[in-house]
């Protein structure tokens, strides 16, 4: 291996020495301990340490790095207490996860660290976020992020260095291309020869270094991130090296050729770079010695810190606590009485607009939001008035940019996310389900994100342009979902998503955009989130239901003027109104839970069980749903009536006061 120590002086060398040495004899410490059954796993990155130290030495020590799971000397480069870091990896108080999480899964602002979920690749989002930020703040950083060979296969990956492509973000997509994911080989994996070609289809720059040459490593991202802060753009950064040990330890490398093992162990970053230290004098044998000593000893004594504690006791209380990030919502009222007439879509557009003047930090993100106004014209005339910067078109890729939305609130930022459809949330919905919904409860980090998701059917669009999904999000803790029926609860419930730091679904029915309108107040105000509303009375029956189904409800109630019934609209369905739906349930006796979303695992079970169970006294029948069939939503008009539930509510209204 060539060493060129450039004008590097001794004392960086010998910087770089030491923080080679850390992770390896960390490692050597936990393969013991591993052994001796007193951790629970390890993913080990011997052989490797030269990319993570490299890079974390080359960087400003308050630029974001977003490590990977072999990317110990990341943790460690940036000083992170020994004991709190071992403590993470036991599970206990002292880590940083109050044991929620394990290994290297957490981040930590202080130490501009974002570490991995356990999925591969929705970290490449949050980083295209993080670095968004610091370019709107002028701040001149960089981001890194890692991905292993393996992981560059995930469409996150893809869509994220697209989306910094399109936007010039300084990201420097690191690949650690060490020869197999798992148990799979580099060409049962991908095709290219060498990653740095894929930059060319992404049209960005590709660099390729010896990922176990420490100065080769270093000296090319202190270059390039120099390069970067002056002149925003990602790089794709592919560090040649290879995978010594399993997968984790479990899963050994029987798989592995030798002959391959042969000759990477010749190449291993650490040996290499002492011999050459030692061989230009830089250091000598009593300093290699007496450091490996001193840093032997900096490990028992974070062990001795990590061991004092055994796992936390568990405190049901403080678990649901961490769920959201807390937040004491105060209404705003509008500050005068004006109103005008406003179309649902006036409404949702004009508390929009308002956000964007009340928060300078929220930025909009959408396809074809900008010039255009997006497809529903919601943001139409923004660009004009908030700028290209704050109202962005993105390329269609709703995981990265859903990814995007968490990397700015960790940069104090505020985004909405505009799903075009809200159908094709299931693009995104693992940034959403995994990392939106669950990064407060397990690192303190709250998503101040909204996603709008024009929801729902009859509007004869077929089984992919008319879903309500509501439902995939309300069984994930950490989300809240508003789900609005008019116009005045449109605006007030837009603006108090926003408002709160934590992440939103919003969903907005599209038949209700241009079909319905009312007088909304112009001024700025919010709506209570959690609470529903009782928009008539009666004591025949209630009937729970949100969405177009308070409008359907309404229909069909006029109809049947003979029968009086309380009508509660539940606008937040995460957490739903407990006390209103008790209240009601507890005076008519009689429940019928309505929504457009399928039947089967709807929201309407959740809320059934919880009064089957809480208010069994109160009920003179079975609670009764009404809901669409338990099909994919038909094209025909025809076939769409016959699986919404409209046209079933009446005789279901007859069926439950007959009982
Ligand atoms: C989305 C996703 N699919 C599968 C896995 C399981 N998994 C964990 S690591 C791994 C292999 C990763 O290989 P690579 O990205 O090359 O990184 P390396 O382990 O070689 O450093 C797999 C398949 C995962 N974590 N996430």
């Amino acid at each position: 291996m060539k060493f060129s120590r450039k004008e590097y002086s001794n004392e960086t060398l010998i910087h770089l020495y030491e923080s080679l040495l850390r992770p390896r004899l960390i490692e050597e410490k936990m393969l013991i301990l591993l052994r001796q059954n007193k951790i629970s796993k390890w993913f080990s990155g011997i052989g490797q340490e030269a990319i993570s130290v490299g890079i974390t030495a080359a960087l400003e020590k308050d630029e974001y790095i977003l490590p990977m799971h072999r990317n110990l000397g990341v943790f460690v480069g940036r000083e992170m207490p020994f004991d709190r870091l071992f403590a993470q990896w036991q599970g206990t108080m002292k880590g940083y996860t109050k044991g929620r999480d394990r290994s290297f899964h957490f981040g930590t602002n202080e130490h501009h660290i974002v570490g991995m979920i356990s999925h591969l690749g929705p970290q490449n989002g949050v980083a295209d976020g993080i670095a968004l930020a610091s370019k709107l703040k002028k701040e001149k950083k960089v981001t890194v992020v890692f991905n292993g060979d393996g992981g560059t296969s995930e469409g996150d990956f893809h869509e994220s260095i697209n989306v910094a492509a399109v936007w010039d973000l300084p990201v420097i997509f690191v690949i650690e291309n060490n020869g197999y994911g798992l148990s799979t080989p580099s060409n049962e994996q991908f095709r290219c020869k060498q990653f740095i070609d894929k930059a060319i289809g992404y049209g960005i720059e590709g660099v390729q270094v010896d990922g176990n040459n420490i100065l080769e490593v270093y000296g090319t991202v202190k270059k390039l991130a120099g390069s970067l802060r002056k002149n925003p753009r990602p790089i794709l950064l592919e560090c040649i090296t290879f995978r010594m040990r399993g997968h984790e330890e479990a899963s050994g490398t029987k798989y592995v050729p030798k002959e391959l093992m042969d000759t990477w162990a010749k190449k291993d970053p650490l040996d290499n770079f002492e011999k050459y230290l030692l061989k230009e004098e830089v250091i000598d044998q009593k300093t290699v010695d007496g450091n490996r000593k001193k840093i032997k000893k900096e490990i028992e004594e974070g062990l001795a810190g990590a061991f004092e504690e055994t796992h936390p006791e568990a405190n049901t209380e403080i678990e649901f606590k961490d769920v959201y990030a807390p937040f004491d919502q105060v209404v705003a009222n509008p500050s005068s009485e004006k109103k005008s007439e406003k179309r649902f879509i006036d409404a949702i557009s004009d508390g929009l607009r308002q956000s964007m003047e009340k928060h300078s930090n929220l930025v909009l993100m959408g396809q074809d939001i900008a010039d255009y106004g997006g497809v529903f014209k919601i943001t139409e005339g923004f660009v004009k008035q908030f700028g290209k910067e704050r109202v962005r078109n993105t390329p269609l890729c709703e995981a990265a940019i859903v990814g995007t939305g968490l990397g700015l609130s960790i940069k104090g930022m505020k985004a909405m996310v505009e799903m075009q459809f809200a159908d094709f949330v299931t693009e995104g919905f693992n940034q959403i389900v995994n990392n939106l919904a669950k990064t407060h409860w397990r690192w303190g980090q709250p998503a101040d994100v909204v996603v709008r998701m024009p929801t729902g059917a009859g509007t004869a669009a077929g089984p992919f342009h008319s879903q309500s999904n509501e439902a995939w999000f309300f069984h994930t803790p950490g989300l809240k979902i508003v789900y609005p029926s008019n116009p005045y609860d449109a605006k007030g419930l837009l603006c108090a998503a926003i408002e709160d730091p934590n992440p939103y679904m919003y969903f907005e029915h599209k038949l209700l955009y241009r079909s319905i309108k009312d007088l909304v107040p112009d001024d700025y105000y919010t709506i209570e989130i959690g609470k529903a509303k009782l928009l008539s009375e009666g004591n025949d029956l209630s009937i729970i239901t949100y969405g177009m189904g308070v409008h359907w409800a309404q229909e069909i109630l006029s109809e049947m003027k003979e029968i009086k019934a309380d009508l509660l609209d539940l606008r937040t369905l995460l957490p739903w109104d407990k006390e209103s739906v008790e209240q009601t349930v507890k005076k008519t006796n009689r429940v019928l839970i309505l929504h457009e979303d399928t039947l089967t695992g709807g929201i309407g079970g959740e809320i059934a069980a919880w009064i089957s169970e809480n208010c069994f006294n109160h009920l003179d029948a079975p609670v009764m749903r009404v809901a669409s069939l338990d099909t994919a939503i038909p094209f025909a008009p025809t076939l769409e009536n016959n699986f919404l539930p409209k046209g079933r509510l009446k005789n279901k209204i007859e069926e439950l006061l007959k009982f």
